[in-house]
C-alpha cells in the first residue's frame, strides 16, 4: 500500500494499528513507502561531537551528562573553536557530511551564542552540513544561530506526552514544542524524535511517533534513540525492547514521515549487524557514524564501513560538497568491499 501524501493528523488508533501489523507486512509496506521517496542503498552519514559535556541541571532519567546522577561523567567547560575545527576536519576526512555539535545545557546563555556561532561558521567553511543540539532556545537565538550558518537544530521530544513526567521533570512537553517553533520559524531545518527503551508501552511508542508526525511541519531528520543504559541514571537496569520492536518503531516512523531521514540513532553499539540491517530494509537511511556519540560509544568506523561493504550501502552526497565528501568515504568503503574483510568484521 503506497501513502504518498505528508499527513499531520494521524490517529493514535491509526498510527497503533500500524505497530500491531504483521511483521512481514509491516517491513513490506515500510520498505516500499522508503523506496519511492530515497534511494534504499543511500544513508546519511553525520558525526557527533560534545562541545561541552556533563553539569547540565536538568534531571533526564537517561542521560549521563545530568549532574544529580553518579555517572563518572566529569563536567567540561566549552571547548575551543580551533579544537572542535580539528575534530570536525577528521570527521570530514573519515567520511560524514553533516557534523552536530551537542552541549550538556537547559538553554544556552546569550553570552554562549557567539562562541557557538564562531564553530558553526568555521564548521560550515570546511564543507560540512552543521547541525546543534544545545537546549531549549529563544527566538532570538534560533535567529542568530540561523545568520551563523545553522543547517539543523537537534531538539527531541524524547517520548510520548503521556508518558514524559515519567522521565524530565525540570522541563515541560510544551517547551520542547516552543524550541522546535522557533526554529522553524526562522526557516532552520528540524531534527527531532525519541528514545524507546526507556520502559514505556507499545501505544506509548505510538504517541511519540504521532505527535512528531503532527507536528506542524514533519521534521527534517528523526533520529530514533535506542536507550543506552548508564549506570547511576535512574533508567539504568530498566527492562531490554524487544529488538524486533525497535525495527517496528523505525518502520512506523518510516511510514508516517515519508521524506524525512529516519537516523539509527544512539544504541547502535549494541546492535547486531542482522538488527541493523533489518532496520535499514525497515526505512532507516541515516546513521551517526564515529566512535563516539556524545560521551558514550558508537560502533568503530571501521565496522561501519564494513557493514556498508558487506550491505552495499553508500552515504549520501551532501549538494554543496558533493565529490569532496563522498569520495572520502568511498575511498574507505572501497579499502573493506574485500569479501574476507567483511566477513571477518
Ligand atoms: N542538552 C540538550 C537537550 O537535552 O536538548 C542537548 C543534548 S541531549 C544529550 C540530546 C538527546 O540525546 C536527548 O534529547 C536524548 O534524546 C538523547 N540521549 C541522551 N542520553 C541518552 C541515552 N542514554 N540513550 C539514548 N539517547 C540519549
Ligand atoms: C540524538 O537524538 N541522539 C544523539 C544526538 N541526538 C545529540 C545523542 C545520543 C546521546 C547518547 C548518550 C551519550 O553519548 O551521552
Ligand atoms: Fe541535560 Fe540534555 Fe542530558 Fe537532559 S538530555 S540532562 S538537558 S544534557
Amino acid at each position: 500500500m503506497s501513502m504518498p501524501l505528508l499527513r499531520n493528523d494521524w490517529s493514535r488508533a491509526e498510527v497503533r494499528a500500524l505497530f500491531d501489523l504483521p511483521f512481514p507486512e509491516l517491513l513490506h509496506r515500510a520498505g516500499s513507502v522508503h523506496r519511492e521517496n530515497f534511494d534504499p542503498a543511500e544513508v546519511q552519514v553525520s558525526t557527533l561531537l560534545s562541545v561541552k559535556t556533563g553539569g547540565c541541571p536538568e534531571d533526564c532519567a537517561y542521560c549521563p551528562q545530568a549532574q544529580r546522577y553518579h555517572t563518572g561523567v566529569d563536567a567540561t567547560k566549552v571547548m575551543s573553536t580551533e579544537a572542535v575545527i580539528e575534530k570536525a576536519r577528521q570527521a570530514k576526512a573519515a567520511g560524514a557530511s553533516r557534523f552536530c555539535m551537542g552541549a550538556a545545557w537547559r538553554s544556552p546563555k546569550d553570552r554562549d551564542i557567539p562562541k557557538v556561532a564562531a564553530m558553526i561558521r568555521e564548521v560550515k567553511a570546511l564543507g560540512l552540513e552543521t547541525c546543534a543540539t544545545l537546549g531549549m532556545l529563544s527566538g532570538d537565538q534560533a535567529t542568530a544561530l540561523k545568520s551563523a550558518g545553522l543547517d539543523y537544530y537537534n531538539h527531541n521530544l524524547d517520548t510520548a506526552p503521556e508518558f514524559y513526567n515519567e522521565i524530565i521533570h525540570t522541563r515541560e512537553y510544551q517547551d520542547r514544542l516552543d524550541t522546535l517553533a522557533h526554529v522553524r520559524d526562522v526557516g532552520m531545518k528540524t531534527c527531532c524524535g525519541g528514545i524507546v527503551g526507556m520502559g514505556e508501552s507499545r501505544e506509548q511508542r505510538a504517541g511519540l511517533l504521532q505527535t512528531l508526525a503532527n507536528l506542524p511541519a514533519h521534521p527534517d531528520s528523526v533520529p530514533i534513540n535506542r536507550l543506552v543504559q548508564v549506570e547511576g541514571t535512574p533508567l539504568a537496569g530498566t527492562a531490554e525492547l524487544d529488538p524486533f520492536e525497535f525495527v517496528r518503531t523505525i518502520a512506523v516512523a518510516r511510514l508516517l514521515m515519508p521524506k524525512s531521514m529516519v537516523r539509527l540513532s544512539a544504541g547502535r553499539e549494541a546492535m547486531s549487524d542482522e538488527l541493523q540491517a533489518l532496520c535499514f530494509l525497515a526505512g532507516a537511511n541515516s546513521i551517526f557514524y564515529g566512535e563516539k556519540l556524545l560521551t558514550t560509544g558508537n560502533p568503530d568506523t571501521e565496522r561501519d564501513l564494513a557493514l556498508f561493504a558487506r550491505l552495499g550501502l553508500r552515504p549520501m552526497q551532501i549538494v554543496e560538497t558533493a565529490g569532496t565528501v563522498h569520495a572520502s568515504i568511498e575511498e574507505h568503503v572501497e579499502a573493506t568491499t574485500d569479501p574476507a574483510h567483511s566477513c571477518a568484521a
